[in-house]
């Protein structure tokens, strides 16, 4: 498979003239929504496999698999995500460490096969090709630094790991010492360097579209730049976990190959500002530093993950958490980039740190009538941004906005070919209705009578007259406008 990659890279190479790397296209996510699954806790579509399964201890296999994944297929299309990015489904050491099973996939004893739990390599290939027959692409995790803590290769191949010693000699911890102790590899070892570019290959050859690459903070940087050549050379998209990484780490790793990496930066500040109800500052401020990134368009934004307290947590109030969950997911339909939404966030599902934030997924007939109302906003969000070229693919200008107000809205424009798509976020605790003049703005939009917010269900509008922009918006929510 490589080879024949190096060939297309080569063949390029010669139809271009100016190298491979430069006549490459760049793989893009751009317009697309990734919706985020754990298999495992996601829905037990057979229940032939569920050894172990105890869906009364959160740490315990749940009985999640892939047949179940693909049965979903039509909810998550429902929903309108356009990807589906999977935690690991490698084969998991088979015991349990520190009273946990490997239910999450983090813990691979075998990266070619498929754990039993999950099911067959032929139910993933089935899922992969329900998923693109549906139009999705598919996002796999893959994990790059380390195998489970019981893995047989832990002591079949000693010389693959870093051991004590080479961590406390080691200038580079992160990359060199164990990342919660498990077996750490050294990836310039030449087994091991050879070993997981045919990971990439094998799992590229079951038709994947894209890989989210585990703990790249703790990976040698060497290795990686091969790796990342390779998946470009095979036209794979490449997302990588740089835990709490900002724009400025998102900005050195797009320079080095990366096509995306996670904002956490931006995941901090919406929990402060539009879950926490402090000022609109700190996401501006991360949104100020954009023009840093190389590909602003191919960074990806979320609210939480698997790996963090759900966004509706940060609540101690269920109501209050679903209508701050709804207008953080309508925010983030509104921002440039590649909006990952993790199971369960779509109906505000809350939860502290791990396992709390893993608990089964429910659908629909399981939903109280608030819940289906948080899906049916995010529902109404994704088709806006998907039907607005602007808001999906258009660049992203800031407005400034006067001093005594930025606390409480930010504006910001999304223009794509002469379309304009105006975002307000408003966090305002009261409804509210601003004028602001054009020209403080610094825009001279023509006079447009009053127009709906583009997210259905929202009491949002906007009119331009007279050199004012008039404003009216619900209290802490975010609406997107069409102006021009
Ligand atoms: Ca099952
Ligand atoms: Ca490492």
């Amino acid at each position: 498979m490589r080879h024949l990659a190096l060939l297309g890279a080569l063949l390029t190479s010669l139809a271009g003239g100016s190298g491979a790397q430069t006549a490459l296209p760049l793989s893009s996510f751009e317009g697309q929504v990734i919706y985020q699954v754990m298999p495992d806790r996601f829905f037990d579509g057979n229940a032939a496999n569920n050894a172990g399964v105890n869906r009364a201890d959160p740490r315990a296999w749940h009985g999640g698999d892939l047949v179940g994944l693909t049965q979903k297929l039509p909810y998550i299309q429902k929903l309108g995500a356009t990807a589906v990015w999977l935690t690991p489904v490698y084969a998991q050491q088979t015991v349990n460490s520190f009273g946990t099973a490997p239910y999450h996939g983090y813990w691979p004893a075998d990266f070619r096969s498929v754990d039993p739990h999950f099911g067959t390599l032929a139910d993933f290939r089935a899922f992969v090709d329900g998923a693109q027959k549906a139009g999705m692409r598919v996002v796999l995790d893959q994990v790059i630094n380390h195998y489970g803590y019981e893995a047989a290769a832990v002591k079949l191949r000693p010389a693959w790991f870093n051991t004590q010693a080479q961590c406390d000699a080691s200038r580079d911890k992160d990359v060199d010492c164990a990342l919660a102790g498990l077996p750490d590899l050294r990836q310039s070892d030449p087994q091991v360097r050879e070993l997981l570019l045919d990971n990439a290959d094998f799992w590229r050859e079951q038709g994947v579209n894209a890989f989210r690459y585990d703990a790249i903070k703790h990976v040698e940087g060497p290795f990686l730049r091969d790796l990342l050549d390779s998946d470009r050379q095979a036209g794979t998209w490449t997302l990588g976990e740089w835990f709490d990484a900002d724009t400025g780490t998102v900005a050195d790793w797009q320079k080095a190959g990366f096509d995306s990496l996670f904002l956490f930066s931006l995941q901090d500040a919406m929990k402060r500002s539009v879950m926490g109800g402090q000022s609109l500052g700190a996401v501006r401020a991360v949104l100020e530093r954009q023009n840093e990134l190389p590909r602003p368009g191919e960074v990806a934004l979320f609210l939480d993950n698997h790996d963090v307290p759900r966004f509706a947590q940060g609540s101690l109030f269920e109501d209050e958490g679903r209508a701050r969950t709804r207008y953080g997911l309508r925010a983030l339909m509104t921002l440039r980039g590649v909006p990952v939404v993790w199971q369960g966030t779509e109906i505000a599902m809350r939860g502290g740190p791990d396992p709390e934030n893993r608990r089964d997924m429910r659908f629909e007939d399981q939903w109280t009538p608030e819940e289906r109302e948080v899906f049916e906003a995010t529902r109404a969000a994704i088709a806006a941004r998907r039907a607005s070229p602007a808001l999906s693919r258009g660049a992203q200008t800031l407005l400034p906005t006067p001093d005594r107000l930025s606390g409480d809205l930010l504006l910001f424009t999304r223009q794509l070919n002469g379309q304009t798509v105006l975002a307000a976020w408003h966090g305002g605790r009261e409804r509210r209705t601003y004028s602001l003049k054009l020209a403080s703005l610094g825009v001279n939009w023509k006079a447009l009578a009053a127009t709906p917010s583009l997210f259905a269900g929202q009491d949002a509008r906007v009119s331009v007259s007279g050199g004012y922009l008039h404003l009216s918006l619900p209290a802490r929510d975010a609406a997107a406008f069409r102006v021009e």
